[in-house]
C-alpha cells in the first residue's frame, strides 16, 4: 500500500482552518488538522514544500516510522510550525489505519476507558453579571464544567472575553493584531469576585475553570491561586508564560489551586520538568500542535506516572478534525481529566461533517471507522483564507506584556 497523493486545503468558514488530506493507492484517504492560528500559511508551506514530496510512495501504515522520519529527518526538531505539520500527517495516517481496520480510532488506541468525555465550555461577559448570565445558559445546555472570564473595571477589552454581550468569543478576529491594555493589579483585585459570584449562584457541583492567558508573574500567580482556593477551581490555566519551567515551583509552594498549562507546547521536552516535579495537575498540549496522536500519547503516558491528567486545548482555532481525534484519544487515555469545547460556527460544522455528538455535558466520538470527521471540499472552497490575528497586550504605560 502506498501514499498516492497529498494536498492541503485552507478554508475560513468562521476562522482559518488548514487540513491535510492524504490519499492512498487503494482509495482510502485520511485527513489531519494543520491549523496554527495566525501562522496558518507557514504550516501550509511546510507541508507543501517540505513534507508532501517526501510522503509520496511511502506505506501509510508505517505511522511510527513516518513520524520519526519527519521529526528526526528534518534536523530542526520541535517548534509549533513543524510539529503542527507532523501532527497533520500523523492524524491523517491514524485515520487511514482505523478505516483500514474498520474500527473507530479509540479501538485502535486500546479501547474505551470511559463511556463519555466531559467537556468544559466558555462563559464570558463584559462584567460579572453578564458572565453569570452566560453560565446560566451553559448550565441549561447540560455542561458540568464552565470556564468563566469577565471584563475588568478600568480595562475596556481583555483577551478571553467576547467583545459584545451574548456573542461567542473568538480568539483571533482582526486583520492585524489588535492592541489591548492590561493591568495585573486591576485583574487580581477583581477576578476573585467573579468566582465568588459563580459559587454563590451555582453551588459546589459546577466545575469552574479560568484562563489567565499567561499574563501574571509567578508571584502574582501564587497570590491569585492562594486567594481563590476557597472557590475550589477545577483549574487555573496558563497563569504565567513558562519558558522557565521551574518558575512553577514558586507558584506551587503557595497554593493548592490546581494548575493547567500547555496549549502552546509541542513536545514532551516543553513540559518534562513541569510534569516530573509535579508542578502542574493538567497538561493541555493538544494533538494538532504537539505532533499528533503518536506524540501526545507519549506525553500522556509520561504524565500518568506523575498523576498529571490531560485537559486538551479545544478552541475554535483547532478544526473539527482535531476535536474528533481528541475525543477518540480522550475516550481511551487512562489519565483523562477534561476536554475543552468551543462550538464551531454552523458553516464550519457543514464543511467538516462529523460523527461526534454532544449530550448533557459530555461528548462521544461516534463509532464510524477512522476519527469520524470528513471534509466537504466543494463547500470548503467557498470560504477563502482571511488574515486574522490574536491581539497583543500592553501595560497601561505602553510596555508590551507577556502572554
Ligand atoms: C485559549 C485559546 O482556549 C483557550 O484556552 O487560550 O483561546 C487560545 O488563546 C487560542 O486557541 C490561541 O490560538
Ligand atoms: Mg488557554
Amino acid at each position: 500500500m502506498k501514499i498516492r497523493s497529498a494536498k492541503v486545503i485552507v478554508t475560513c468558514p468562521g476562522r482559518n482552518l488548514v487540513t491535510l488530506k492524504i490519499e492512498t493507492d487503494q482509495g482510502v484517504y485520511g485527513i489531519g488538522d494543520a491549523t496554527l492560528n495566525g501562522r496558518e500559511k507557514s504550516v501550509v508551506s511546510y507541508l507543501e514544500d517540505h513534507i508532501i514530496p517526501t510522503l509520496i510512495g511511502k506505506d501509510p501504515q508505517r505511522i511510527e516510522d513516518i513520524w520519526q522520519y519527519l521529526y528526526r529527518g528534518a534536523y530542526w526538531r520541535r517548534g509549533p510550525i513543524g510539529m503542527t505539520a507532523i501532527a497533520a500527517v500523523d492524524v491523517a495516517l491514524w485515520d487511514i489505519k482505523a478505516k483500514l481496520a474498520g474500527m473507530p480510532l479509540y479501538q485502535l488506541l486500546g479501547g474505551k476507558s470511559r463511556e463519555k468525555v466531559m467537556v468544559y465550555s466558555h462563559a464570558t461577559g463584559l462584567d460579572i453579571e453578564s458572565c453569570l448570565e452566560e453560565v446560566r445558559k451553559h448550565v441549561a445546555l447540560g455542561y458540568k464544567a464552565v470556564r468563566v472570564q469577565c471584563g475588568i473595571p478600568g480595562i475596556p477589552t481583555t483577551y478571553g472575553v467576547s467583545k459584545e454581550a451574548g456573542k461567542p468569543y473568538e480568539p483571533a478576529d482582526s486583520a492585524l493584531p489588535a492592541e489591548h491594555v492590561w493591568s495585573s493589579e486591576k485583574y487580581l483585585n477583581h477576578v476573585p469576585e467573579l468566582f465568588a459570584a459563580v459559587r454563590n449562584e451555582f453551588g459546589e457541583d459546577l466545575h469552574i475553570l479560568h484562563d489567565v492567558h499567561h499574563r501574571l508573574t509567578p508571584i502574582q500567580a501564587a497570590r491569585l491561586g492562594k486567594e481563590v482556593e476557597k472557590f475550589h477551581l477545577f483549574w487555573l490555566e496558563d497563569c504565567t508564560p513558562v519558558e522557565n519551567q521551574s518558575s512553577y515551583e514558586l507558584i506551587r509552594k503557595h497554593t493548592t489551586t490546581p494548575l493547567a498549562i500547555g496549549e502552546v507546547f509541542n513536545s514532551l521536552s516543553d513540559c518534562q520538568e513541569l510534569i516530573q516535579k509535579q508542578l502542574i495537575d493538567y497538561i493541555r498540549a493538544t494533538i494538532t500542535h504537539a505532533g499528533g496522536i503518536t506524540n501526545v500519547r507519549r506525553i500522556a503516558d509520561f504524565a500518568s506516572i506523575y498523576h498529571v491528567k490531560t485537559g486538551f486545548h479545544g478552541a475554535t482555532d483547532l478544526s473539527p478534525i482535531c476535536m474528533g481525534a481528541a475525543l477518540h484519544f480522550d475516550t481511551w487515555v487512562p489519565n483523562f481529566g477534561i476536554q475543552e469545547h468551543m462550538p464551531h460556527t454552523k458553516e464550519t460544522d457543514l464543511v467538516f461533517p462529523h460523527a461526534y455528538e454532544f449530550k448533557d455535558g459530555f461528548f462521544t466520538p461516534g463509532d464510524v471507522p477512522g476519527h469520524g470527521v470528513d471534509i466537504d471540499e466543494e463547500l470548503a472552497a467557498k470560504y477563502p483564507y482571511k488574515p486574522a490575528y490574536l491581539p497583543v497586550n500592553r501595560l497601561e504605560d505602553g510596555t508590551l506584556w507577556n502572554w
